[in-house]
């Protein structure tokens, strides 16, 4: 934690129902509104094949880096709020969804819980978190392995900037 009380933290956004970047960008936007989350640096938007079940229209994902002053579990309950905000329901598991809002990592904290893994247990399988993360955290330290050379590591062939 910083002297200010501030955590850095990360957070990754996905959407594929509707109009996918559109919907990353206004997720962006709510963040950005928050007065308990101050949002420091985005990613492009990218174009993604889906992960997991695979049946499904691809994603448009990006990642911001954010300070925050709320616990862990707080700052779950504000994204989650902001999914709610934009109307996300319920859906299958890796299925379609309008929103998602991950918290990626919390300072260097690691954490177990019934609601959160910190950091996100699938983070170094995932080229659609680790290709966006290194775009504006290159030499950020996450379990060890700085996030450009896991991005670096991983292929991706089914990822492209979204207007490219
Ligand atoms: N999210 C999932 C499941 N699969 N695939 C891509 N490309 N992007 C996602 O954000 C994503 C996914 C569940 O959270
Ligand atoms: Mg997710
Ligand atoms: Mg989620």
């Amino acid at each position: 934690m910083s002297e200010t009380g501030f955590v850095e933290i990360g957070l990754g956004l996905g959407s594929n129902i509707g109009d996918a970047p559109g919907n990353v960008r206004e997720a962006l936007r709510l963040l950005r509104a928050s007065d308990v989350i101050e949002i420091t640096k985005i990613s492009s938007i990218y174009r993604t094949a889906p992960w997991g079940y695979k049946d499904q229209a691809p994603f448009a994902n990006a990642c911001a880096l954010a300070r925050t002053g709320l616990d862990p579990e707080r700052l779950l309950a504000a994204v989650k709020a902001i999914e709610a905000e934009m109307g996300r329901t319920k859906t299958v598991r890796w299925g379609p969804r309008l929103i998602d809002i991950d918290i990626l990592f919390y300072g260097t904290q690691s954490l177990v819980s019934d609601s959160l893994v910190l950091p996100h247990k699938e983070l170094f399988n995932r080229a659609f978190v680790l290709v966006p993360l290194a775009e504006i955290a290159p030499d950020l330290v996450l379990g060890g392995r700085p996030v450009a050379e896991a991005a670096a590591a991983i292929a991706h062939d089914d990822i492209e900037k979204w207007d490219s």
